[in-house]
């Protein structure tokens, strides 16, 4: 953990704050905790508390400390749903968030752009934007948990993809959804199958119930609510149905691919 990330909450040394929560679980969510990557968004998944300063890590501990092993189990079952949220809780502004600044964030026009299904995919056609808007679409209020120490509540809508897999014609018994996303520098993250089938992960086209702005990645990013942000790609181009473990822009720097509930 760097340390700019280690001070990122004043007053909190967070890899403490992650330590000593560590030896506040019962053994079956310390084993869980560990194997999904032990980092503040994972605990701010868990326990629904947002550390903001060394009051707040003083109350997620105490909560840490009344958990057992049976309520444990449930939160970490990859079938548990995310908590969902009235309109009235969604954070405005909601943040940006990226490797770079606002302004390098990719411009893509969305006349042109199309997205690539490569893969153990029956159909490899590529989708036009206004393809995809014909789908059926739900909206979702759910907590994005960034592994950095914020989270805010945000209001997304799009299609499944699961629904999208079937379509498609998708080796569902493969291992990873892989997408790359048109960064500058590039972007990609693998998704495993489970959670890509997962009701609640998204194709997401609206934010806030109009076209997903350039900030949070137009056309379109796939909203992930059951794993931290990094797994929440933006600004996507293509899609791989694979076996093939093909690494990811955090992943690569240490962060686990897991990560999440
Ligand atoms: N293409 C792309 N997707 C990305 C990122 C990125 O840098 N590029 N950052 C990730 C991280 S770390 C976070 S926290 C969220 C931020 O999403 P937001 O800008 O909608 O808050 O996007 C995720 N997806
Ligand atoms: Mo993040």
């Amino acid at each position: 953990m760097s340390r700019l990330r280690k001070l990122l909450i004043p007053g909190v040394d967070t890899k403490l704050l992650v330590k000593d929560a560590v030896k506040a679980m019962p053994d079956l969510t310390r084993r869980r905790f560990i194997a999904g990557g032990a980092s503040l968004g994972a605990l701010t998944m868990l326990t629904g508390c947002d550390v903001t300063d060394s009051f707040s890590a003083d109350a997620m501990l105490t909560q840490i400390s009344k958990f057992n092993d049976a309520v444990q189990a449930k939160l970490f079952n990859p079938n548990t749903l995310a908590p969902t949220y009235p309109e009235s809780a969604i954070t405005n502004p909601f943040p940006f968030n990226a490797y770079y600044g606002l302004d390098d964030a990719p411009d893509i026009d969305g006349k042109g752009w199309k997205l690539e299904v490569r893969g153990l995919v029956a159909n490899k056609k590529p989708w036009t934007l206004d393809e995809l808007y014909k789908l059926p679409m739900e909206k979702q209020i759910t907590r994005h948990i960034c592994v950095e120490g914020w989270s805010a509540i945000g209001s997304w809508t799009g299609v499944r993809l699961s629904h999208f897999l079937q379509l498609i014609g998708a080796d569902t018994r493969a291992k990873y959804c892989w997408f790359q996303c048109a960064d500058m520098d590039g972007y990609n993250s693998p998704l495993d199958m489970a959670t890509a089938l997962h009701p609640q992960t998204q194709m997401t086209f609206k934010f806030g119930d109009q076209i997903l702005p350039r900030a949070y990645g137009y056309p379109m990013k796939i909203r992930v609510p059951t794993k931290l942000g990094f797994k929440n790609p933006k600004y996507v181009i293509s899609m791989e149905v694979t076996n093939d473990y093909k690494g990811g822009y955090w992943e690569d720097q240490g962060y686990n691919s897991f990560s999440g509930s």
